[in-house]
């Protein structure tokens, strides 16, 4: 089942200069392909639709600020089962319990700082892609 989902490199993966271990990582995957992909400072109003889900707990405000304080990367990825498979290859959201050998678990201690969205679901997928890539899709 060919899918597409959308993947954010977080704002705190690309101070890192964690861009091409996280891209190659998802490139390994066989028959996955890159269909877009753009250095990117997300704006408030992009970054409060993606996290309408989240408005009103707790983090949600710093979750908006980290996002929006440096420069993310956009991609659109293409392949056999790609939309659990960029959420199985991220790890779970807290990178304490991410398993070794996933990208938070790899890279990451902070819960906020993660370094990687992927799309949970088809629908989520769907929506996503029309807000980062209107004219991809
Ligand atoms: P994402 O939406 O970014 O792909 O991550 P996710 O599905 O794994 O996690 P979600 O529950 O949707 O949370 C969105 C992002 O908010 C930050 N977060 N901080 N307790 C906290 O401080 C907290 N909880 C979540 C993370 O950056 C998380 O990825
Ligand atoms: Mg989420």
């Amino acid at each position: 089942m060919t899918q597409r989902t959308l993947v954010l490199l977080k704002p705190d993966a690309v101070r890192r200069g964690l861009i091409g271990e996280i891209i190659g990582r998802v490139e390994s995957k066989a028959g996955w392909t890159i269909r877009a992909l753009e250095l990117r400072h997300l704006d408030r109003p992009t970054l409060e639709q993606h996290y309408a889900e989240h408005q009103g707990r707790p983090f949600y405000e710093p979750l908006v600020e980290f996002m929006a304080s440096g420069p993310s990367v956009a991609l659109v990825v293409e392949g056999e089962r790609v939309i659990e498979g960029m959420r199985a290859l991220s790890g779970p959201t807290d990178p304490i319990a991410a398993a070794p050998g996933s990208i938070r678990g790899d890279f990451g201690t902070i819960v906020r700082e993660n370094l990687i969205h992927a799309s949970d679901s088809e629908e989520s997928a769907e929506r996503e892609l029309k807000t980062f890539f209107p004219d991809f899709v």
